[in-house]
């Protein structure tokens, strides 16, 4: 299989510092922004993200996770759709600014199905979304506001998030035939 090197350690660690950077700019600080992870590798990153934000600004910043997987186990692109297992936010999030953090943005079916869940716990003031990797393909009328990297892809190519919280290393990598 091809394998080449997208984002090394240092590369993902400058990603996930602009980011940090952009939130606070766009939101004025980190005043009443909630960070909420999406399962499994969404949540590493926004602990990163909120370390991160506390290390520029001082203060907390809460964060969330969100369970949601493919129906389907076989990641086959048709006729997936997302469901929710289940969250685990702890902070309000009636009228925050509230931050979905993900690790890769494809067809955005996986977002939509958390603006979901997220309206069903209360009413944010507002909702952006923060991936580490956007590898095009919307099926959805759905944008980050905030992306480490865009990397052109074809539909059968795979993007590999590693983080050292669950992979034991740093490393994103694309896979082809
Ligand atoms: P994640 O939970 O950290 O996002 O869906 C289970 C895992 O399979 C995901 O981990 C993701 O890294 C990986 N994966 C690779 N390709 C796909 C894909 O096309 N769709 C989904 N949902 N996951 C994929
Ligand atoms: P979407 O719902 O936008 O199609 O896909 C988003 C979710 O599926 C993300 O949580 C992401 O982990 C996973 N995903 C989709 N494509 C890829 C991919 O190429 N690589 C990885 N690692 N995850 C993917
Ligand atoms: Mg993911």
């Amino acid at each position: 299989k091809r394998q080449v090197q997208l984002l090394d350690e240092k590369a993902i660690n400058r990603a996930i510092t602009r980011i940090a950077h952009e939130i606070l700019e766009k939101n004025k600080g980190a005043r009443d922004v909630v960070l909420v992870g999406i399962k499994t590798r969404g949540v590493p990153l926004a602990n990163r993200l909120a370390e991160k934000i506390k290390m520029i600004e001082g203060g907390e910043v809460s964060v969330g996770i969100l369970d949601i997987t493919l129906y389907r186990d076989d990641l086959t692109k048709e006729q997936m759709d997302p469901i929710i297992h289940g969250s685990n936010i702890e902070a309000d999030i009636n009228n925050k600014i509230v931050i979905l953090v993900d690790d890769v943005l494809y067809t955005g079916r996986t977002t939509r199905a958390a603006l979901d869940a997220l309206v069903d716990i209360g009413r944010p003031m507002i909702i952006q979304l923060a991936v580490l990797i956007d590898r095009g393909h919307r099926e959805l009328p759905i944008r980050a506001d905030y992306v480490g990297k865009n990397v052109p892809t074809s539909k059968d190519e795979i993007i590999k998030v590693q983080l050292e919280e669950i992979d034991g290393d740093n490393i994103v990598i694309i896979e082809g035939e």
